[in-house]
């Protein structure tokens, strides 16, 4: 195994370089994928990158959604024979202490997908928290309860050499819809997922928080991800029914 922290970024603000300070100091390499921000924001990373071989800053000049962002990234990191890649949020959200727990996770099952499963504390918003469980049971339906623990975590550990054969051959998952749709396209692709518990912290703009979420448009791109997946599954049925009983005899 060869892993790697890939982190997508889009006007991520001052959260940017301290999220990759504490993922730095967590593993080694750090990758940022800075997608056509137009906040600044990349300058400090890149200041950091130039004073360590260890830290690398991949620029898009136009933005292309966070799994675009992802795609690039895993593109370059397969070319360098990485085998894994621990992709997290830019923002502060995800918890930089999880990176050893999730990597020595794949270390130890390098076949599978290591999702994070959120453990919210008292300042997640409630429709997040409950929005999320419609995802999940699509998710769950699409891939017959084959274990998808959270559909919407962005922190995971995927083996890239599945995810980017699934990428390279769908136009979609170059968005928010990146999450969902990787989750149950390898599960389809027979890669088991492991569930680990990972903190979750939403901060207020005071504190840095930004999310580039819009409950409109991006609930229009979900529903008809899975209105996408739903069809998938129903043409992979008989193969579906065959993989579940062998990964869940
Ligand atoms: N590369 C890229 N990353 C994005 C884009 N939008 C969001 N992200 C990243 O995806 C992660 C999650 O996005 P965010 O806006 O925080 O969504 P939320 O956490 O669901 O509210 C963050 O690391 C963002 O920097 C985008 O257009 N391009
Ligand atoms: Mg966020």
């Amino acid at each position: 195994m060869k892993a790697l922290v890939l982190i997508p970024s889009y006007n991520s603000g001052a959260k940017l370089i301290e999220t990759v300070r504490e993922a730095r100091a967590a593993w080694a390499p750090i990758w940022v994928v800075v997608d056509g921000s137009t906040d600044g924001s990349e300058a400090a990373v890149q200041a950091a990158a130039a004073e360590d071989p260890e830290l690398r800053v991949l620029v898009l000049g136009k933005n292309g959604g966070k799994g675009g962002a992802v795609l690039h990234g895993l593109r370059a990191a397969q070319a360098e024979g990485f085998t894994h890649a621990l992709v997290m949020d830019a923002d502060g959200q995800h918890s930089a202490g999880e990176i050893p727990v999730f990597m020595a996770a794949a270390r130890a099952a390098p076949e599978a997908m290591i999702l994070g499963k959120p453990v919210f504390g008292g300042d997640a918003p409630l429709l997040r928290v409950r929005g999320r469980r419609i995802s999940n049971w699509w998710a769950n339906f699409e891939t017959l309860g084959l274990g998808i623990g959270d559909s919407l975590f962005g922190f995971r550990v995927y083996p890239v050499e599945p995810l980017l054969r699934i990428m390279e051959r769908s136009r979609w998952m170059r968005r928010f819809d990146f999450d969902p749709e990787a989750a149950v396209r390898l599960c389809w692709a027979g890669i088991r997922p492991i569930n680990l518990p990972a903190p979750v912290r939403y901060l207020r703009p005071d504190e840095g928080g930004v999310s580039h979420f819009h409950y409109g448009r991006d609930n229009v791109l979900l529903t008809s991800m899975h209105v996408r997946l739903v069809l998938g599954m129903l043409a992979r049925l008989p193969r579906l029914i065959r993989l579940r009983k062998a990964m869940r005899p």
